[in-house]
């Protein structure tokens, strides 16, 4: 499995090679993988040089082999090979980077560990070369780490092609087929791979007629896709209708538990895998926004599930199971229905039923990827049932690539959160353990899922739209690989990205370190939610989704704002939380500020732990995040020459449209509130 990333990592070698003058990298061979050692010889022939390493620091517990079997392994020369044995229990993807005698070793336990070995290298330059003899373990914490892509095959007439795409088309699709020029997609295999990702979703969740046939007719395109990304060490995965066997078989029925239906998934499966023999299996969005699901036939989603899950079980692939499922025809007049609450009263039911080959995949915040959600209480809600974590990294809600909004310290918070009763992070949750570890003690056994991503890379040339929109692509893998600190990770892009100008660094620092918060600043502070333009989803609409079937999300009245979710008088959404959140949110004393809106109704004057009141702060924030904004476009305009022109010019251009799209925000806002309120801003500043 590992030949064709074992080819990449030799050509990686050889550019390295050529950067830093010398890299000596080893990886999994025995005497008998005889492909392997050809690789592995075709490594030191293309670096030219052959050394060998020891370990001067123990692996980390647990990964690794023991030291004592670990450093004759490493210390061992077989015709000038290094040697690590197979059989050391490394982990997918582990790498070390190693110091000795003044050469630079790369080992892993797989060609994809070596494959990031290198990039590594490649992140640190030359000081890499240049440090004293050590090593340096890393491994990724989320063993899937993933991006979707919502990519229509044809133009979409509401959609377009990329649904929520704000990078021009899809890099995959033309016209219903894959693109006959595939080098862009090579660009972005190797990008994606170097950054770690391991796993993408080639098509839209909202599964069109089109698209539905990818399954049955086009197999031979997604074939040629896989062929892209395998060299980086990433699976492909297809989003499937679950009305497939109907619409594309000509079966009577979609029914999970009807036999003919398990045949035909078995079968369009296995079609599958004699094509792509490494697919990655199912992303699915079932009875959501109209997706069919197994509630058309009286099933449950755990029926639903299982019945993909065994078609794909012969051949180790996964279903990604979209937790995202909620009533969109509600009636506004009807104040019990809570979107809020939908994900956890069908799933959590659910725990335990689950096929191991099964991922729930939930999305960050109980709502739908909004500038700030509490996160979902799903994600510490079903021990037995294994669990990804789904983010936005295209910004729908925050932005869609017009704004700069750098979305790592949005994501960091939400991977640190301490949901579950015993402390253990949502980050924690969706890592889990690998499937089959044996977990002493008497703690459940965490389920392994992994981080996933709606991508956000369309054709524009700038693979972003903004190119700043980059640094969020970036972070996501990331973070998904385990960095912790997303300052350092932004630093890091811009190192990369502009180079070491010390100028160019503090600037795009200054524009980006605190972008998500200023965008929660001038579009929806306090936890507030969807005031967006129905449809579109961008720029300011304070009644647009108020009285749709869709939701209701702020009950703004003359008195007060905000939506009552606690158990004593509101939709007892506050209920699905584990201690303490439970509590904690259910009391307007101890619901952070943030998240007042979200789950409480106040009256406007009612006053914020900031000390402020709830109508002064909504005037404060929605004028100083304008102002910041245009803080924003005056430190980018002041390094033009210092990076390349067309990447100057683009983010100018857009800084441009966020200054004039947040004081829309600002002014119909602050009207909007002053209207309904009556309350005058302290501050005296205008109001229209
Ligand atoms: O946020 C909503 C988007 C839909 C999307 C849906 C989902 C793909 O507005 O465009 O559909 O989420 O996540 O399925």
């Amino acid at each position: 499995d590992d030949g064709p990333v074992a080819q990449t990592v030799v050509d990686e070698v050889a550019a390295a090679t050529s950067r830093f003058g010398g890299v000596l990298v080893t990886g999994p061979v025995t005497p008998e993988d005889a492909l392997a050692c050809d690789v592995v010889l075709a490594i030191v022939g293309s670096a030219g040089q052959v050394g060998t390493a020891s370990a001067t620091q123990p692996p980390p517990a647990g990964y690794l082999p023991r030291t004592d079997s670990y450093v004759p392994a490493v210390q061992a020369v077989v015709d000038g090979l290094l040697v690590l044995g197979r059989g050391a229990p490394m982990s997918p993807g582990m790498f070390g980077l190693a110091r000795h005698d003044g050469r630079t070793v790369v080992v892993a336990g797989d060609a994809a560990g070596l494959l990031y070995g290198l990039h590594e290298l490649v992140r640190r330059g030359a000081p890499a070369l240049t440090c004293p003899d050590d090593v340096v373990w890393d491994l990724p914490v989320h063993q899937v780490r993933m991006l979707d892509h919502w990519d229509n095959t044809v133009v979409h007439p509401v959609m377009g092609q990329v649904e929520r795409g704000y990078a021009g088309g899809s890099i995959f699709w033309s016209d219903g087929r894959v693109r006959d020029d595939l080098t862009r997609v090579a660009q972005y295999a190797r990008l994606l791979g170097s950054v770690g990702i391991n796993a993408v979703g080639l098509n839209n969740v909202n599964v069109h007629a089109a698209e539905a046939r990818l399954l049955t007719d086009h197999l031979d395109d997604v074939a040629r896709l896989a062929d892209v990304f395998r060299p980086h060490g990433i699976r492909v995965y297809l989003s499937v209708s679950f009305a497939s066997p109907l619409t594309v078989g000509g079966l009577p029925t979609a029914d999970p538990l009807d036999p003919g239906v398990q045949d035909w998934w078995a079968s369009a499966v296995r079609r599958v895998y004699e094509t792509v023999p490494d697919f990655g299996g199912f992303v699915v969005k079932a009875d959501s926004e109209g997706q069919p699901g197994p509630f058309a036939y009286g099933r449950d989603h755990a029926d639903g599930a299982n019945l993909l899950a065994r078609a794909l079980a012969p051949f180790s692939g996964t279903v990604f199971w979209r937790a995202f499922v909620y009533d969109h025809h509600q009636d506004w007049r009807d104040r019990s229905t809570d979107r809020a609450r939908a994900a956890h009263d069908h799933f959590t039911p659910l725990d335990g039923r689950f096929d191991d080959n099964v991922v729930l995949q939930v999305k960050y915040g109980p709502m739908d990827f909004q500038t700030r959600e509490p996160v979902s209480p799903v994600i510490a809600a079903m021990p037995r049932t294994r669990l990804a974590v789904e983010l936005q990294v295209t910004q729908e809600y925050t932005g869609q690539q017009q704004h700069a909004v750098y979305l790592g310290p949005q994501w960091d918070e939400i991977l640190r959160f301490p949901l579950a009763e015993d402390g253990r992070t949502v980050g924690y949750l969706a890592a889990g353990l690998p499937v089959g570890t044996v977990h002493r003690g008497d703690d459940p056994v965490p389920p392994a899922g992994g981080l996933v991503a709606v991508s956000s890379v369309g054709d524009d040339e700038f693979w972003t739209g903004h190119p700043l929109a980059q640094a969020n692509l970036y972070a996501f893998a990331r973070l998904a690989w385990g960095e912790e600190d997303p300052d350092a990770v932004l630093d890091e892009w811009i190192g990369l990205t502009l180079g070491d100008d010390p100028a160019v660094r503090a600037t795009v620092h200054a524009v980006l370190d605190d972008s998500w918060r200023t965008y929660e600043r001038y579009t929806a502070p306090l936890g507030v939610g969807f005031m967006v333009r129905p449809g579109h989803h961008y720029g300011p609409d304070v009644d647009g989704y108020e009285y749709t079937p869709w939701g209701t999300y702020h009950f703004a009245d003359r008195d007060g704002i905000g939506v009552d979710r606690t158990r004593a008088t509101g939709t007892g959404f506050t209920g699905q939380y584990a201690a303490p959140w439970r509590d904690v949110y259910e009391s307007v004393e101890t619901c952070p500020d943030e998240l007042l809106l979200f789950f409480h109704h106040v009256p406007y004057t009612h006053v914020l732990h900031s000390g402020t009141t709830v109508i002064q702060h909504l005037y404060d924030t929605h004028a100083d995040g304008y102002d910041e904004v245009v803080r924003m476009a005056s430190a980018w305009s002041s390094i033009e020459g210092r990076v390349p022109q067309a990447f100057f010019d683009r983010v100018t251009q857009r800084l441009a449209e966020q200054e004039r799209s947040a004081r829309e925000w600002r002014d119909q806002l602050r009207s909007a509130f002053f209207r309904r309120s009556g309350i005058a801003d302290a501050t005296g500043r205008t109001i229209y």
